[in-house]
């Protein structure tokens, strides 16, 4: 859920003290971070995705802002995704199902690009993405480099039999707003794609990364580098992240607006794929790849 806590939301020591570590305080610093970084841990979330025209939840234009609760029966656009609420009643999660499921259409925006040359350069430690596009396997993301918090659309279960189906085998329904129902003989349960919900616990995968990218890690965390992109920082558990990195390891967000509650030691506000082009162009970095949408 919505993660509000007002007490310790900065992390490891208060403002003052992270601050006093701070390594990095402008672009140029940065960049230099970037050059030595051998263990980079990245957090995304749906703004390195709107670029290629897939909303996000909660900017101005994102899915929260475009929902009818009152035609759909809820109160809060979070329901949505809730899965008490769609054991009772799917009907709303299928109605705007097909307007966050997998894009057909192979593309991906500079950001991801960037995210591919990290890989490549050997600086990519982990890629934690809230995403559930997989727009970052699209993109050349090595399996055991990326952590995907909250599953992906690629198979459904049965509510009630466990039967498992694939997405895609899916999709005409979700296309046409209806609810995929099992398959199996005498069963009537609703499928659900295996994307988390709240109230649904993340993927063990996600701890265990955590604890050994960035909590243990051995004598020494591994991280070197945090960058934070696209996210608004509002979906707890995978948010945390952003307060558990070490002392001392800098802490950069490139997202359109400032985080409020977390704190980072550079904010490059604005297009994420504009601050990536720029630091591609301050680093020497080729971002072209092939699948990559042209920038505007
Ligand atoms: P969110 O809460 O909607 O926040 C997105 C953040 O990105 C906001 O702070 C925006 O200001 C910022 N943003 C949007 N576009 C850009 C851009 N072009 N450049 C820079 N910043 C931008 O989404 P979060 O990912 O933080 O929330 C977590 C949810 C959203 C996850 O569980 C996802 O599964 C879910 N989601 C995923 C997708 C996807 O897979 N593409 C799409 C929509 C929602």
């Amino acid at each position: 859920g919505e993660d509000e806590g007002a007490f310790s939301r900065f992390g490891t020591g208060d403002v003052e003290s992270l601050a006093a570590h701070s390594k990095i305080h402008t672009f140029g610093d940065l960049l230099r971070e970037l050059e030595t970084a051998q263990n980079i841990v990245v957090l995304c979330g749906a703004g390195i995705s709107t670029s290629l025209g897939i909303p996000d939840f909660r900017s101005a234009d994102g899915l929260y802002k475009s929902l009818d609760l009152e035609s759909l029966g809820l109160s809060d656009p979070q329901e949505v995704f809730d899965l008490e609420v769609f054991d009772q009643d799917p009907t709303p999660f299928y109605r705007v199902a097909s307007k966050v499921m997998m894009p057909t259409q192979a593309l991906i925006s500079p950001t991801h690009a960037f995210l591919k040359l990290l890989q490549d350069k050997g600086k990519l430690l982990r890629i934690y993405t809230q995403n559930i596009d997989d727009l970052e396997h699209i993109a050349g993301i090595e399996e055991s480099k990326m952590v995907q918090c909250h599953g992906a659309f690629h198979m459904a279960t049965c509510r009630q039999c466990g039967a498992k189906v694939t997405c895609e085998s899916l999709r005409p329904e979700i296309v046409a707003g209806e609810i995929p129902m099992c398959r199996r003989k005498r069963c009537e349960g609703v499928i659900k794609p295996d994307i988390v919900f709240f109230g649904e616990a993340l993927p063990d995968r996600f701890r265990h990364m955590v604890r050994s990218d960035i909590i243990m890690g051995g004598p020494t965390p591994k991280v070197d580098l945090f960058l934070c992109l696209g996210t608004s920082l509002k979906v707890s558990p995978a948010c945390d992240i952003a307060k558990q990195v070490p002392l001392g390891v800098p802490r950069v967000y490139i997202n359109r607006e400032p985080s409020a509650r977390f704190y980072f030691d550079i904010s490059l506000c604005g297009e994420s794929d504009l601050a990536v082009q720029a630091i591609c162009e301050g680093m020497g970095w080729d971002l072209s790849h092939p699948q990559m949408k042209p920038m505007d």
